[in-house]
């Protein structure tokens, strides 16, 4: 039998706020078909600006592997979520247009700053690999769940939102969270109480952002 890893066991206590980020009433709305067409423009405007600040972030992520990871598959693993992170803004582009949106000037809204914030907080040199790769994981894998849900039989996502639902609810990208999943959990096995205590509060305070961040858009 497989011995659970300590993140399944956050994502079993922290059910309620987990499921309300993943079942969060803007992806409901995609989901049964309602979504209005200002609320998903809104989340792409928004959630471009985000993946900008993002790839920063990544990339202090996978220094911290490379220094601190005795595991040389982490360091590909992040690699690759990198090589995909410059597929993604050329898509966003792409998909703004399509929509009529102007992404030069789209500003970014409280939630965002917000996030942003913590994900700049959490590039410091001061927070350790182990943390930083939990935070990591936690925002792939709120929207693989989310967008996934989408997708799955029954849904009645609009066809003109499944591309999007597609890129973060595909199979691969499951997968690719399934190994970041790994990679904490191996790193929380070795890591001091004090240190998984930290990597919980952070996993806690990103689901959160997420709930704020899906906020914007449904008008919340
Ligand atoms: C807000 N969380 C947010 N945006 C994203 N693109 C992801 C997670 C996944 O990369």
């Amino acid at each position: 039998m497989q011995e659970i890893g300590k993140t399944e066991i956050w994502l079993r206590k922290h059910c309620p706020v987990y499921n309300s980020a993943t079942k969060h009433p803007f992806i409901l709305s995609i989901r049964d078909g309602t979504v209005e067409s200002h609320s998903f423009k809104t989340w792409l405007a928004q959630d471009y600006l985000f993946v900008r600040e993002f790839v920063p972030f990544v990339a202090s992520v996978l220094i911290k592997a490379c220094k601190e990871s005795d595991v040389s598959d982490d360091v590909e693993v992040i690699l690759g979520g990198i090589a995909s992170l410059n597929d993604e803004l050329s898509w966003f582009k792409k998909e703004a247009k399509k929509w009529d949106i102007q992404l030069s000037e789209v500003v970014p809204q409280k939630e965002n700053k917000d996030y942003c914030r913590l994900l700049g907080g959490l590039m410091s040199s001061d927070v350790g690999y182990t943390v930083a790769l939990t935070a990591f994981w936690a925002i792939e894998v709120v929207y693989q769940e989310s967008f996934a849900s989408c997708v799955e039989e029954g849904s009645k996502t609009p066809v003109e939102l499944k591309e999007t639902c597609e890129r973060w609810g595909n199979e691969g990208f499951g997968q690719y969270c399934q190994s970041l999943q790994k990679m904490v959990d191996r790193r929380l096995l070795k890591a001091s109480d004090e240190e998984v205590k930290k990597a919980e509060v952070v996993f806690l305070s990103i689901v959160e952002h997420e709930v704020e961040f899906w906020n914007m858009s449904s008008g919340n």
